[in-house]
């Protein structure tokens, strides 16, 4: 048990979950419970760099948790905890800021598309964003971060503040790797595929959330884009409509892609997208129904979360008394 390696990833509260984040980071995380030590939080301290109605984030904090229980990830293998009840992540994030350049922020993808979108808010949260979540992995000394395309350069910039520290002080932080599905890492949006599918997306025909119904799941499937010609061929270049529906049709029926593409040999875009309708409603369906359960047992939730906090507490507390001693802090 001892030597397994730890592995650390988030998501935030913000609107509903889509079926591109089941993709690029809850289906990763169900293959990998097993063999790592396992710390996933609810990033609701991320969630308030936009704007979040307060009654609304309380209620999508608990939901998340339902939803990852409900998704198959066992709580008796993961830690799963609220951010903020664990004060060592903006404890880290201050001293992490000292070895942060300004210049590097300003130069995340994430956040010019953020500030472009908010324009009216841009505040100092939404540019310390991936500091925190440098803050998050280091606090767990975490070896692996399974998430999808997108944070790639939030990654990047983690292992470069580990590297910076330890380098200054002497080795403090594991330096953590990525883990990026081969596919599914960055799945498409129903309307423009080469975007990514996004929680937040302005067209919700582009996007299917993991509370849309069977009939809003085939109708927006139905109505996604394909490509020229009428093969149904995986080839991301040339045919990225047609690859993404056959990436989504893999992992929502665990097929490989080549088995998806023999399944559709010869027949045409209309069957091909009701199937793949089909195939997510038929998954998503009993994950819904879990989740209202789990709900319904609010007691239960907050326990896993009450133990969740306290192993999650103990275990960022080391890390952090060991930054605070190397620094120079004063110790009483
Ligand atoms: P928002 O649109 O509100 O910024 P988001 O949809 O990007 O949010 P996050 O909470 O930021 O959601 O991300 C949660 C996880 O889902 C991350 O690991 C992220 O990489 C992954 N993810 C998000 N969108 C996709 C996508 N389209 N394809 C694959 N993985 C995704
Ligand atoms: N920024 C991440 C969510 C997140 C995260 C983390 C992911 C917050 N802290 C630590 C991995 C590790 C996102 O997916 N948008």
């Amino acid at each position: 048990m001892e030597d397994k390696k730890t592995l650390y990833s988030a998501i935030q509260p913000t609107n509903n979950l889509t079926i591109g984040n089941y993709v690029g980071a809850i289906s990763n995380w169900l293959s990998l419970q097993n063999d790592y030590d396992c710390y996933y939080a609810i990033a609701n301290m991320h969630a308030i760099t936009v704007r979040q109605d307060p009654a609304e984030l309380r209620r999508k904090t608990v939901a998340l948790l339902a939803l990852y229980l409900a998704c198959g990830l066992d709580p008796q293998k993961c830690c799963f905890y609220v951010q903020s009840h664990v004060s060592a992540h903006a404890e880290l994030c201050w001293v992490l800021n000292t070895f942060t350049y300004v210049g590097e922020m300003e130069r995340m993808t994430q956040f010019k598309d953020k500030s472009a979108r908010h324009a009216e808010n841009v505040n100092m949260g939404l540019m310390d964003y991936p500091v925190l979540m440098a803050a998050d992995i280091l606090l767990y000394q975490a070896h692996y971060v399974p998430v999808g395309e997108d944070q790639r350069q939030h990654l990047e910039i983690a292992r470069d503040i580990a590297q910076r520290f330890n380098n200054i002080y002497s080795p403090t932080f594991t330096v953590p790797e990525g883990l990026f599905l081969k596919v599914g890492a960055k799945i498409g949006d129903l309307q423009d595929p080469l975007k990514k599918m996004s929680k937040s997306a302005e067209n919700a025909n582009g996007s299917i959330f993991l509370t849309d119904d069977k009939d809003a799941i085939i109708r927006k499937f139905k109505r996604a884009v394909t490509d020229s010609g009428s093969e149904i061929l995986f080839d991301p270049e040339n045919k990225p409509g047609v690859s993404n529906l056959l990436t989504i049709y893999s992992v929502f029926t665990g097929k490989t892609v080549k088995e998806a593409e023999a399944d559709f040999e010869g027949k045409g875009y209309g069957d091909f997208k009701l199937a793949v309708g089909e195939a997510v409603a038929d998954k998503l369906a009993p994950i819904q129904l879990e989740q209202q359960r789990l709900l319904s047992d609010r007691g239960y939730l907050d326990n896993i979360l009450k133990e969740g906090a306290e192993k999650a507490a103990y275990t960022a507390g080391k890390t952090l008394r060991k930054v605070y001693k190397k620094i120079g802090f004063y110790q009483i």
